[in-house]
């Protein structure tokens, strides 16, 4: 698959491009990633990409017309076919389901926002949807693309190196009750660290016991940090 970043500051990908999952899928093969600087698309000679808020307020904004252009310049023909994507902070939460059906798309484009933000019409007629990756706010839209494109890239067959869709789950399932859990607590070695010991029935070799202390131990760790997943 392809993605299509479209920034201000292409710079900011470089170190990205070239390290961990996305790095080697790049290199692979797997995914391809296009750089465009949203400054190609500007007609006057200060290459204005941004603008005033209509009705007044702080700050700027990123005028649509650079954008619109950067779009159609980018897919031409492929557009219909292709996905586009606003970064934004008023986006959609983006969650591992968001990040198979990107996967399943021949070419993601993703528009990073700066500024106080992206005219509207951006996401109204430009964007397939608008995706937001948590509630806190970052200066832009460039850390979020990046993390978007790991989660995504690395569900693209050959990428991760095991086609199996199990593990394309992230969070395992409650054999029991179906619920999502966060892993299980793991440990290495040494089995006494500091006077810190590893669960004893871990060292057992029974593997019927270590699974039930594994699922127990998920709940548990569940409940504490994610009471949203056990409602
Ligand atoms: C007046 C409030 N504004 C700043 C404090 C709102 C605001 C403007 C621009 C908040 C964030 C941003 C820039 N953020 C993004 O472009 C962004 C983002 C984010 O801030 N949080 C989570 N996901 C994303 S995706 C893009």
């Amino acid at each position: 698959m392809t993605f299509h970043l479209v920034t201000i500051f292409p710079e900011f990908f470089s170190s990205i491009l070239e390290h961990g999952v996305v790095g080697r899928a790049i290199k692979s093969g797997a995914i391809q990633v296009r750089i465009h600087n949203l400054r190609d698309w500007t007609q006057d000679r200060h290459k204005t990409v941004d603008d005033r808020p209509f009705g007044g307020g702080e700050g700027m904004l990123m005028k649509p017309e650079p954008v619109f252009e950067a779009v159609a310049a980018v897919l031409g023909e492929r557009r219909a076919a292709a996905r586009v994507v606003l970064m934004s902070a008023q986006g959609k939460l983006f969650d591992q389901a968001a990040a198979r059906r990107l996967s399943e798309c021949e070419e993601v484009l993703l528009i990073c926002g700066r500024y106080e933000g992206v005219d509207e019409r951006v996401a109204e007629h430009l964007a397939d949807e608008e995706i937001s990756v948590g509630d806190y706010v970052l200066s832009g839209g460039e850390l979020a693309a990046a993390l978007v494109m790991d989660a995504v890239g690395r569900l693209v067959p050959g990428v991760v190196g095991n086609a199996d869709s199990t593990v394309w789950e992230s969070f395992r399932r409650d054999e029991e009750t179906g619920r999502l859990l966060l892993d299980c607590p793991q440990f290495t070695r040494p089995a006494e660290y500091r006077g810190w010991k590893v669960p004893e029935v871990l060292l057992t070799g029974n593997h019927e016991q270590i699974r039930r202390w594994r699922l127990e131990a998920a709940r548990e760790k569940t409940a504490r940090n994610r009471p949203d997943l056990v409602k």
